[in-house]
């Protein structure tokens, strides 16, 4: 190779060369909106990226490989990693979309106001259990409602770590760091309850990173509309989420529904049907803990509520 073409961009007698785009390299997902969104390359930058193709779907939490693009600065991610794990809700037609992945821990967050939904906690610690994540409950605004509820300290019985913090007097937070430092956590909860707050207290440039965000989906800056991946102080991952009102785990057989209640799916051998779905069958081991108070009735209540939108998800699609 003649020494003089380099540095030419020609090389004689050839099509003139263009920069070598670099071999593939990988990243993390730490924002998605549609076919765009922003990576980490692992090298302390935030690269945009775009997607290959209309078959990738890459969301907060995914493993890709991408690439330079010739003719633009954004990366192009052209391979998603297989998952660990998904956390996937039904779209407006019922088909599950994905919202984030490679999840370690799904906490979720309610406070004395809003005025808990408890109902909507169940479905968030069902897909937990579901998934394989661990799921983790905190009572924020301590500031505001300083006793643990009896509703939240069900969890707590039920072997959940419950967390109680004040975003606002910077109180609890540092045991959640302690918690957090390994592996990617998904904050999730109802629109108010204190999520975007307790990731400005746990991240060192928050606004900046949201800020970036908002430029580039073109979204307005305070209720979080799409989720993020922030890297904490501490250590370990943290995504915000837009609380959500209608989520709900997506499950397609109502006898999976217990998996996602432990108590339920822990006695559901000792009922005198094997696929007992613990609503009016006789000899039911489940029924009977609730008559003896061993179950908790709202939680009980949430596993019949999603039972039937099980049901009624599956009439739909007959
Ligand atoms: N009193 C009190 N208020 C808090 C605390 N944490 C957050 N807030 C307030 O609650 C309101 C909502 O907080 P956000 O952090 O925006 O709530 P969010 O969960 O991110 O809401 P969405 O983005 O809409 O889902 C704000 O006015 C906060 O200042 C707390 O510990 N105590
Ligand atoms: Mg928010
Ligand atoms: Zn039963």
């Amino acid at each position: 190779m003649p020494h003089s073409s380099i540095g030419t961009g020609l090389r004689p007698g050839g099509p003139p060369a263009v920069k070598q785009p670099a071999t593939h390299a990988s990243g993390r997902i730490i924002a998605s909106y549609g076919r765009r969104g922003v990576l980490d390359p692992g090298d302390g930058t935030k690269r945009r990226y775009v997607l290959k193709g209309r078959r990738l779907k890459a969301v907060c939490g995914d493993l890709v490989e991408w690439t330079e693009q010739k003719d633009s600065p954004d990366a192009l991610v052209t391979a998603v990693s297989e998952r660990s794990n998904a956390l996937e809700r039904p779209d407006s037609s019922g088909k599950p979309e994905l919202i984030a992945a490679n999840l370690t821990r799904l906490l979720v967050m309610l406070a004395p106001a809003p005025e808990p939904d408890y109902f909507m906690a169940d479905r968030y610690l069902c897909s937990a259990e579901l998934m394989g994540a661990t799921g983790l409950v905190i009572w924020n605004k301590t500031d505001i409602g300083p006793d643990i509820p009896e509703q939240v300290a069900t969890y707590e019985g039920l072997g959940y770590d419950v967390l109680a913090m004040s975003c606002k007097l910077n109180e609890g937070l540092s045991q959640l760091e302690n918690i957090l430092v390994d592996g990617i956590n998904m904050l999730a909860g109802q629109s108010g309850v204190g999520k975007s707050s307790l990731i400005n207290a746990l991240v060192a440039d928050a606004d900046a990173a949201i800020g970036e965000l908002s430029e580039a989906s073109g979204e307005g800056r305070h209720t979080t509309t799409a989720s993020y991946m922030h890297e904490l102080k501490a250590g370990g991952q943290l995504i915000d989420s837009p609380g959500v009102r209608e989520f709900a785990p997506v499950i397609r057989d109502v006898q999976k529904v217990q998996a996602g209640f432990r108590e339920i799916g822990r006695l559901a051998n000792q009922c005198k049907f094997h696929n007992c779905q613990h609503l009016r069958e006789p000899d039911c081991a489940v029924k009977a803990a609730l008559e003896q108070g061993k179950v908790s009735l709202r939680r009980y209540e949430s596993y019949k509520r999603l039972c039937n939108s099980v049901t009624m998800l599956l009439k739909q699609d007959h």
